[in-house]
C-alpha cells in the first residue's frame, strides 16, 4: 500500500480527543505516512520531532466587524490551502464540532478532491448534539463525511439514536503505546511521593468538567479514607477545580488529597495508584481508565457510556451504578483489603490494555479505513 498524505485536525489542548489524534498522527508518521497537523496551536502531546510530521497553525485575524471571530471558516480555508499545496489524500478530523463542518467546506473548496474522515469522541454527540442550535449542523457534518468512526459501540448507537445519520459508523477504540510505559517504575515513584508501605493511593484523572463528577470521586474517597489509610491524587485541571478544592477543605481532607494539575508524565503518576476512580455521568470510552489499566491499576468505573467496553466487571475492575459513590467506596475498600483479587485485577488490566487496545491493534484499523475510503472513491 502506498504511504498516504493525511491532514489531522483536533483540539490541541489537554483532552482525550486531542491526545488520541496526536498519538495517532505520530504512529502513522512512524509507519511511513506524511502527517500534517492543522490546528489552532501545536498539539500538546506532540513532543517529538519526526521528518514526516508537519504543523500548520490556524491563525484567526481579529476585525472590528466580527463580534465572534470566524475560527471555523479560517480552519476550512487553511485545510483547503494545506490539502492543495501538499496534495493531501484525506483530512482526518477529531471531534465533530466544528471540525467535520470545516472539513466539508474545505472539500467543497477543492471540488471534492480530498476525502474526509470524522472521528466522534463523545461530548460532540452526547452533549452538543442535544443542543437544538447545533444538532442540525453536527448531523450535516457527519453525513457529509466519507467515513465516520466513533470511539465505542456505545457512541455509535448514541449517534444513530440522537441524529438522522445516513452513513455507516465504525467503532475504533482508543489505544495505548506500550513504549510509553518503559520508564514507569511504580515503586520508585511511590517512594518519591513518600507513600508509606501501609498506605493506599486512589487516583483520578480528568479535565474537571461537570460530567466527570469529581465531587463523587472526592466523596467516595472521604468514605474510603475513613476506613483505610489512604491518599487521593487528582491529575488534571478544568472549570470545576476550585469548587473541588473547596469541597476537599470542607470535608477536612486537605492533608490527604492532592491536586496535581495538568501533567505530561501521566503514566508515571497513574502508576502510583492502587485504584483509579472514574465516576463520570457521561464517558464515551474513558481513555484515562485505559491509561490506568495499562500500568496495572484496576479501575472502579460508572456503568455509563463505553466504560464497560474498557473495564471488565470483576476481571479488571468493578463497574458500579452511576452517582452511587457510596457503592464505589465500598467496592474500593473491599478490593484494597483483598490482595489476591487486587493482584489478579491488576495483571488482567495490564494485559487487556496492552492486548486489546495496543497501538499495534488499533492504528492499523484506522489505516485500513483510510484505504477503504480512498478505494471507494475510485469506484
Ligand atoms: O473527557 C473529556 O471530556 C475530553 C473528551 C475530548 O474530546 O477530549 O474526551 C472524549 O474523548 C476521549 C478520547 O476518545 C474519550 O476517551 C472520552 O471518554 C471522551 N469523553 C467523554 O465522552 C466525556
Amino acid at each position: 500500500m502506498r504511504p498516504l498524505k493525511i491532514g489531522i485536525t483536533c483540539y490541541p489542548t489537554v483532552g482525550g480527543s486531542g491526545v488520541v489524534a496526536t498519538e495517532l498522527g505520530i504512529r502513522l508518521a512512524e509507519r511511513g505516512h506524511e502527517i500534517h497537523f492543522i490546528t489552532s496551536s501545536l498539539p500538546f502531546r506532540l513532543q517529538q520531532v519526526h521528518p514526516n510530521i508537519f504543523f500548520h497553525e490556524v491563525v484567526v485575524n481579529q476585525y472590528q466587524v466580527f463580534r465572534y471571530p470566524p475560527y471555523d471558516l479560517t480552519l476550512a480555508s487553511k485545510m483547503a490551502e494545506v490539502a492543495r499545496k501538499h496534495e493531501l489524500d484525506l483530512l482526518h478530523v477529531h471531534y465533530a464540532v466544528p471540525h467535520a463542518i470545516s472539513a466539508s467546506l474545505a472539500k467543497d473548496m477543492l471540488g471534492g478532491d480530498v476525502k474526509v474522515m470524522t472521528t466522534l469522541h463523545g461530548t460532540d454527540i452526547t452533549v452538543l448534539a442535544e443542543d437544538p442550535s447545533l444538532a442540525n449542523i453536527i448531523e450535516h457534518g457527519i453525513n457529509r463525511s466519507d467515513q465516520v468512526t466513533a470511539v465505542s459501540d456505545f457512541l455509535v448507537k448514541q449517534t444513530y439514536d440522537m441524529l438522522d445519520i445516513k452513513n455507516s459508523i465504525d467503532t475504533v477504540y482508543n489505544f495505548v503505546d506500550e513504549r510509553e510505559l518503559v520508564d514507569v517504575n511504580r515503586h520508585l515513584i511511590r517512594e518519591q511521593f513518600n507513600i508509606q508501605d501501609d498506605e493506599k493511593v486512589i487516583v483520578h484523572m480528568s479535565n474537571f468538567r461537570g460530567v466527570k463528577r469529581v465531587d463523587d470521586v472526592i466523596r467516595a474517597f472521604a468514605l474510603i479514607q475513613s476506613q483505610v489509610k489512604s491518599k487521593l491524587y487528582l491529575i488534571g485541571d478544568g472549570p470545576d477545580r476550585h469548587v473541588m478544592e473547596t469541597l476537599v477543605k470542607s470535608l477536612g481532607l486537605d492533608d490527604c488529597v492532592f491536586f496535581l494539575g495538568n501533567q505530561m508524565q501521566v503514566f508515571q503518576l497513574l502508576a502510583i495508584g492502587d485504584v483509579k476512580l472514574l465516576l463520570s455521568e457521561k464517558e464515551s470510552f474513558g481513555l484515562a481508565a485505559l491509561e490506568a489499566m495499562s500500568v496495572g491499576v484496576p479501575v472502579i468505573g460508572a456503568n455509563i457510556g463505553g466504560i464497560s467496553e474498557v473495564v471488565v466487571h470483576e476481571e479488571t475492575g468493578i463497574i458500579v451504578p452511576v452517582y452511587e459513590y457510596e457503592q464505589a467506596a465500598e467496592e474500593a475498600v473491599r478490593l484494597l483489603a483483598d490482595k489476591e483479587t487486587w493482584q489478579r485485577y491488576s495483571a488482567n488490566s495490564r494485559k487487556r490494555a496492552l492486548t486489546n487496545f495496543s497501538k499495534d491493534v488499533i492504528v492499523p484499523q484506522y489505516e485500513a479505513l483510510y484505504y477503504r475510503m480512498l478505494q471507494d472513491a475510485c469506484h
